[in-house]
């Protein structure tokens, strides 16, 4: 089983700033507890994250057949992207959507998701272990 685990902009200043959203673990920390996590549970996994959404696309294609899911967390992207949406729905990868705090009770901006109609699931609203659970979730459906 192999994981792809997309992150969108900003997401590399985890623990930099705003720790009362995001906490204080940095992008680092975070991978490392993702790989950790996976490999514990028979999963490889593969880091990608970028500032720019023509990069990040390209991403989720090199995941068509070469990964078994996508751990996506768009960041803005999410409440804007029907190019990122169009590209999950095109590498049928199963796709698991994931926000570290929990944009339906922020700003009315944030209460659109465009690639959340590609996913399988979304976590948001638990921190950083949301993306573990995504991963459970991966493996639940091998
Ligand atoms: O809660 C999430 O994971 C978000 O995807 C984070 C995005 C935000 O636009 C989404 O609405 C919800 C923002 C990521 C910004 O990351 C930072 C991390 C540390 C310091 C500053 C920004």
């Amino acid at each position: 089983m192999k994981i792809m685990v997309i992150n969108g902009p900003n997401l590399n200043m985890l623990g930099v700033r705003e720790p009362e959203i995001y906490g204080r673990e940095t992008y680092a920390d975070l991978c490392e507890k993702i790989a950790r996590y996976a490999a514990e549970r028979g999963a490889e996994t593969e880091f990608y994250q970028s500032n720019h959404e023509g990069d990040l696309v390209d991403c989720v294609q090199s995941c068509h057949g070469r990964v078994d899911g996508i751990v996506l967390n768009p960041a803005a992207y999410t409440h804007t992207s029907v190019a990122l949406l169009d590209a999950v729905r095109a590498v049928g990868v199963p796709t698991v959507e994931v926000h570290i705090s929990d944009p339906d009770a922020r700003e009315d901006f944030r209460r659109v998701s465009y690639v959340r109609a590609a996913c399988v699931a979304t976590v948001k609203g638990h921190g950083t272990n949301g993306y573990l659970e995504a991963v459970d979730l991966l493996l639940k459906r091998t």
